[in-house]
């Protein structure tokens, strides 16, 4: 016979959510209620096991002065205790629900305060936990309050009876694994800690204890009705539109809706006996109407972003600053939603979600992924015994968050597969919360859902859903499809967004999606800059997988923001250039064109040679206008003209600056024409050197040595590439991993063989041949150059041989230049970088930067910085002219030396800075989570001819 102790720690294990807490209910500030902070420092003790230490610490008079501190809120493990661990899907313990390892780190908190004098004596108090991962246990003064799970959900405890002045003890005790855990199985850090504030809330006598504002609004009538449900008597009033009526009873009014776009919010006051509540709320009403999801009855089109709480020092301690940093980031890269993924935020986030206007999909803290590892045995999403903590979730988050005008549609959680406790979560909030819709995208017979959902699916299908011939049962043939995850924008890309775009633009069906994620989850960390999965020596990880998002770590955008944001901008701008008319095309779903201004210029060879505005009708939203533009200016030079149109907001917003450009387009107008270079005299043969107009040449390997005054290294066929994440693939996805089979095929250690230098009457022909050893497959270079005294001209013609099956990372050439290059000029694609299909955003016109300031700090180094389009460059006393135009790449390391990095800080300088001009780029595509390059993105392994025109700057 065995048995099992039954100790003080059992509820850690407990599959219930635990006791002693109030009911959950909103969130809210009241105007006359008290409340004390117990944020800053507290006194911390970590022990190894739940079980190390008893009690004793959690009564009156414990002296602690030998603990530590840690900040609260905040993670002990980014505070020197302990470590964070990186798992995707897995979880980091033995898969045994309920239980936990023995080895659990728990943190013993400790915290003195006094009340503040005025602290009311009458009354209750509550005391607010909004934030702890993953179990806490609670004492006040010596008495044991309660225990809890649900990290990412508020708990609250009736504690007034136990308040004194002043010496008051809170003891926390928080486990980093309980049971919850099992529910908890997000792709992110394991973070333990009191990550969220704590408040001790005043409850006055005849407070308002919880309410629900109800504001719908009747788009064919103009009205809103709003009726605001309270539990104890009181009265509502909003001065705006002079209401005055009795809690509960409903009163309708023209107003202005609520919308993402047009985020109108009326102020108004719950008032009880014992307390004024201030209500902001606003008029607006989601249903799901002719299969779409409409509100205030129009289908809108969500850009969204998945966004997890992140700061690469606090973890998901996130202060308000980072918040609204959060919000005006998304809102002035045209983003108008976001999925809370995997839990809900902190409150204060939906609050500024409802002022800026943000469509949110609000989701609940539920992931139970890793019993994919047992094909879904066991999971406690369809397990009755678990259900109880899945509806104590459910019921925490639409309790605390019912009240945002923000939050559209409730989502049961992420990847925990299917099953009845699902099925609960779903009926528990129809019942409480009629007026949102319901998405879970684990569920591919929608059962619980009113929409179809899923993620990182391709082009092809999505396309099929669209057409509604995607099959699945009927009832979700008849949803609305919501692409909660796609764009993986891991390291690199991701390419492929405007693709997706344009289907969403096409099919009603597809209402848009979310990109998954908003930042990368890269750890400050003296030792490699940011740090990722790995890092922290754990047992099991997931590398860099966590570093997936649309910002770095530090909040900067990416290129696969600033390409998000052109791809989804919300005006488009067509048109060809030369026939003088541009076609503007308001794709908001509720806003006019009032708020923005428009701005026309015209650019011969990359200079603004004349600039006006653009009087623009304020369309509706989907409405067309044909805009005439002006006479183009006279301008007597041959180059290149273009047209550049943007829309701009034309007085500041609560979110952006007067002139912050939300859409934008060129028209070209004419194409330059390449320089010519006449050959005049061939080359001359020396003792060692060959001449050639301005350059001299290796005689014997026909390697180009200078160019006037310029040294050059090289210049030689080149085709790699430092795979990114992209180009690796994820192995779950069905496309070839061309970043691996590139490799296996030695592409990274090709083999120049000289074949011939042969001196003509005008050209210095070199002959090659270029390919990996063991493999017969190669290419066939020949590397001509001409001059006409002044300028050399290289043109190369690549004749693949053998049997390729695989497209080319890139083909171009490379060549390295004195280490004091620097400054960088150019006339093409930028001001960032872009590749095939992650170009919509890159500009042309003449740009300006620094080899150092070209390079994208890719959290894990890979490929990185190409400049698309480039007609001419100009770096380190040389000018190279493209025919045709071609990808700039420039960096103080080597190709290999970019792939053989881990991390930034592997990245040295060196004494040369190596070019590359590149007449093709294999595209991004998404396949680190998601579809590989689109066959039309591919760099075939074809025939190829491309020339350079170099020449030495002076002065
Ligand atoms: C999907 C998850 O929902 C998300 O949390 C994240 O892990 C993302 O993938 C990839 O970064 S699930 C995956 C199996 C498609």
């Amino acid at each position: 016979m065995s048995f099992r102790t039954t100790t003080a720690t059992d509820y850690v294990e407990d599959v219930s959510p635990g006791s002693g807490a109030l009911a959950p209910r909103s969130w809210y500030a009241s105007s006359d209620a008290k409340s004390l902070s117990l944020n800053g420092h507290w006194r911390f003790r970590l022990s190894a096991t739940a079980d190390a230490e008893d009690d004793s610490f959690a009564a009156e008079g414990f002296d602690a002065d030998a603990w530590t501190e840690v900040s609260v809120p905040g993670h002990w493990v980014l505070q020197g205790h302990g470590a964070p661990i990186y798992t995707n899907q897995r979880y980091p313990f033995p898969v045994d629900p309920p239980r936990v390892p023995t080895e659990n780190p728990t943190g013993d908190h400790l915290r003195v305060f006094d009340l503040p004098g005025d602290w009311p004596s009458g009354g209750g108090s509550v005391l607010r936990f909004d934030g702890v991962e993953s179990c806490a246990r609670v004492w006040l003064n010596g008495t044991d309050i309660g225990e809890f799970k649900g990290s990412r959900l508020p708990h609250e405890f009736a504690v007034g009876h136990l308040l004194k002045p002043s010496g008051n003890v809170l003891a926390v005790r928080v486990h980093q694994w309980s049971a919850g855990s099992y529910l908890e199985d997000q792709d992110q850090w394991w973070l333990p800690g009191i990550f969220r504030d704590v408040t001790l809330l005043h409850r006055p006598v005849g407070s308002a204890l919880d309410f629900f504002v109800h504001a719908s609004y009747d788009h064919v009538a103009e009205e809103g009705t709003l009726r605001v449900d309270s539990d104890v008597d009181g009265r509502v009033t909003v001065p705006a539109l002079h209401i005055d009526v009795a809690a509960g009873e409903p009163v309708t009014v023209p107003v202005r809706p609520w919308t993402a776009e047009t985020p109108h919010l009326y102020d108004g006051e719950l008032v009880t006996e014992g307390e004024r509540v201030p209500l902001r709320f606003g008029f607006r009403t989601v249903e799901l109407a002719d299969g779409l999801i409409k509100v205030n009855g129009r289908a809108i089109l969500f850009k969204g972003v998945n966004r997890h709480e992140w700061h690469p020092e606090k973890g998901r301690a996130l202060d308000l600053e980072t918040m609204r940093e959060d919000v005006l980031l998304m809102k002035r890269h045209n983003v108008n939603a976001v999925r809370t993924s995997h839990y809900p935020p902190h409150p204060a986030f939906l609050d500024l979600c409802d002022e800026y206007g943000l469509w949110v999909i609000d989701e609940c803290d539920l992931e139970t992924h890793g019993f994919t590892e047992q094909a879904w045995r066991d999971n406690p999403a369809d397990d009755d015994r678990w259900t109880p903590a899945l509806l104590d979730r459910a019921a925490r988050m639409v309790e605390r968050d019912k009240n945002h005008p923000s939050v559209v549609v409730w989502s049961l959680g992420n990847e925990a597969g299917t099953g009845r406790g699902l099925t609960a979560m779903a009926e528990w909030i129809r019942g409480r919360d009629g007026s949102r819709l319901i998405h879970y995208e684990g569920d591919p017979n929608c059962r619980d859902t009113d929409m179809y959902s899923r993620m990182y699916v391709d082009h092809a299908e999505i396309e099929r859903i669209g057409r509604g011939l995607d099959g699945g049962s009927l009832k979700r043939r008849q949803l609305p499809f919501v692409f909660c995850e796609y764009g993986h924008a891991m390291g690199n890309g991701p390419g492929g967004l405007a693709d997706y775009q344009r289907l969403f633009a096409s099919y009603d069906r597809l209402q848009g999606g979310f990109i998954w994620e908003w930042i990368d989850h890269g750890i400050k960390d003296e030792r490699y800059g940011f740090a990722y999965g790995g890092d922290f020596g754990e047992e099991l990880h997931d590398g860099n997988f966590v570093c997936d998002g649309l910002l770095f770590p530090d909040r900067k955008p990416s290129p696969g923001l600033v390409e998000y944001t052109k791809v989804i901008e919300p005006v488009r701008i067509e048109g060809d250039g030369s026939d003088g008319t541009v076609r503007v095309t308001n794709g908001y779903d509720f806003a006019d064109l009032s708020a923005l201004a428009f701005a026309w210029s015209y650019q011969v060879d990359g200079e603004t040679v004349e600039a006006g505005t653009l009087a623009v009708p304020s369309l509706a939203p989907g409405e067309s206008a044909d805009v005439k533009l002006p006479a183009p200016p006279v301008d007597e030079r041959g180059g290149e003209r273009q047209w550049t149109v943007r829309a701009e907001l034309a007085e500041e917003t609560a979110w952006g600056p007067q002139g912050h450009v939300v859409a934008w387009a060129q028209l070209p107008v004419r194409e330059g024409v390449s320089t010519r270079v006449a050959p005049s005299g061939g080359p001359v043969p020396g003792e060692r050197l060959i001449t050639l107009g301005p350059a001299s040449f290796d005689a014997r390997t026909g390697a180009l040595k200078t160019i006037g005054g310029v040294d050059v290294t090289g210049p030689r066929l080149d085709v790699w590439r430092a795979p990114t994440d992209n180009d690796n693939g994820a192995h779950w996805q069905p496309d070839a991993r061309y970043g691996l089979l590139w490799r296996k095929l030695g592409l990274h250690r090709m083999q120049h063989r000289l074949d011939a230098v042969e001196l003509g009457e005008d050209p210095l022909t070199v002959r090659t041949r270029v390919a990996p050893a063991a493999r017969a497959v190669g290419l066939r270079t020949v590397y001509r150059w001409t001059s006409d005294g002044t300028r050399l001209k290289l043109t190369v013609s690549v004749a693949p041989e053998g049997d390729w099956t695989l497209p080319l990372p890139r083909l171009g050439i490379r060549l390295g230049l004195s280490g004091s290059a620097d400054r960088v000029r150019w006339f093409g694609g930028g001001p960032g970088e872009g590749y095939l299909d992650t170009k919509s955003a890159s500009m042309v016109a003449r740009w300006e930067s620094t080899v150092d300031e070209l390079q994208t700090p890719y959290v894990l180094p890979q490929e990185n910085g190409a400049r698309a389009d480039v007609r001419w460059a100009e770096i380190g006393g040389l000018r190279v002219e493209g025919d045709p135009s071609f990808w700039f790449t420039a960096r103080r390391w080597t190709t290999e030396q970019l792939d053989a990095a881990e991390h930034l800080t592997d990245l040295v300088a060196g004494d040369t800075v190596w070019v590359n001009l590149d007449h093709g780029q294999h595209g991004i595509g998404s396949q680190s989570c998601g579809p590989g390059v689109l066959p039309q993105y591919q760099l075939r392994a074809a025939p190829a001819e491309f020339s350079f025109v170099f020449s030495e700057i002076h002065g």
